[in-house]
């Protein structure tokens, strides 16, 4: 079993709905394990033009080798219906491996960590939330190269299902002192909601 960490963003269509399908159908799959996901992000495009984009960072476990989970990515991203008609065109969805291990790989068609994780803070703030001791392998901790991204416009997107608050959760202690973070902690996670949310809301409310 591996470590891994998706970068996951969208800025095209409901990039909102988008992720969190994204995420659902990531959890789902039997050759990996979600460990953890981060909030959303509303965050400003980097090299790109468009519409501000929603970034999350996913951690997971697989036994998925480096390119057959890159394989699978890819295969999300078309099931949410992603074209590439020019480089860092908006997309509907877009997943990269940020981490894999401590997997150093530099082929052609895989780069790992990604390369240019350390210069944005789209993928540094989520991975940093999950993980503050997080390190990128030959690079060091994720965490030191905040500093040099802080000019990026990146905020957190409150979650419009309020289910958790801001009260204390007193049947669900592990899940609101992680934040919703760990979805191991999250009964019912890849089945009854969304991953890193508590399960289903009462009948009639969305949670989303
Ligand atoms: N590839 C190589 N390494 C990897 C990897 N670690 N993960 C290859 C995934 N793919 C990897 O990817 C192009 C090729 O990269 C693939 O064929 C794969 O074999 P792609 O998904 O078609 O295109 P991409 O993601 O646009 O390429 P790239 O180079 O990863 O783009 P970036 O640098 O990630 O930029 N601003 C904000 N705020 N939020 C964003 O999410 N995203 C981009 C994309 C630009 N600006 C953004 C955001
Ligand atoms: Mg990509």
């Amino acid at each position: 079993m591996t470590v891994a960490w998706l970068g996951i963003g969208a800025n095209l269509g409901d990039a909102r709905q988008t992720l969190k399908d994204a995420v659902v159908c990531l959890a789902q799959q039997h050759t990996l394990t979600v460990l953890a996901k981060s909030s959303l992000y509303r965050t400003a495009p980097v090299d790109a033009g468009g519409d501000d984009y929603l970034n999350c960072v996913v951690k997971l476990e697989t036994r998925l080798s480096a390119h057959e989970l890159l394989a699978l990515c890819q295969r999300v991203e078309h099931h949410f219906g992603r074209e590439r008609p020019f480089r860092n065109a908006p997309r509907t969805l877009d997943i990269d491996i940020l981490l894999y291990g401590d997997a150093v790989i530099d082929e052609p068609d895989l780069s790992v960590p990604h390369p240019r994780m350390t210069g944005r803070a789209f993928v540094l703030v989520p991975a940093v939330e999950i993980d503050a001791d997080l390190e990128i392998p030959g690079r060091g901790p994720a965490s030191a190269f905040l500093a040099a991204v802080a000019d990026q416009r990146i905020e957190k997107v409150k979650p419009m299902c309020q289910c958790m608050g801001s009260a204390p959760v007193a049947a669900a202690p592990a899940a609101a002192a992680d934040n919703g973070n760990n979805i191991a902690n999250n009964a019912g996670a890849g089945s009854a909601g969304e991953p890193g949310m508590p399960p289903d809301p009462a009948p009639g409310r969305t949670c989303r």
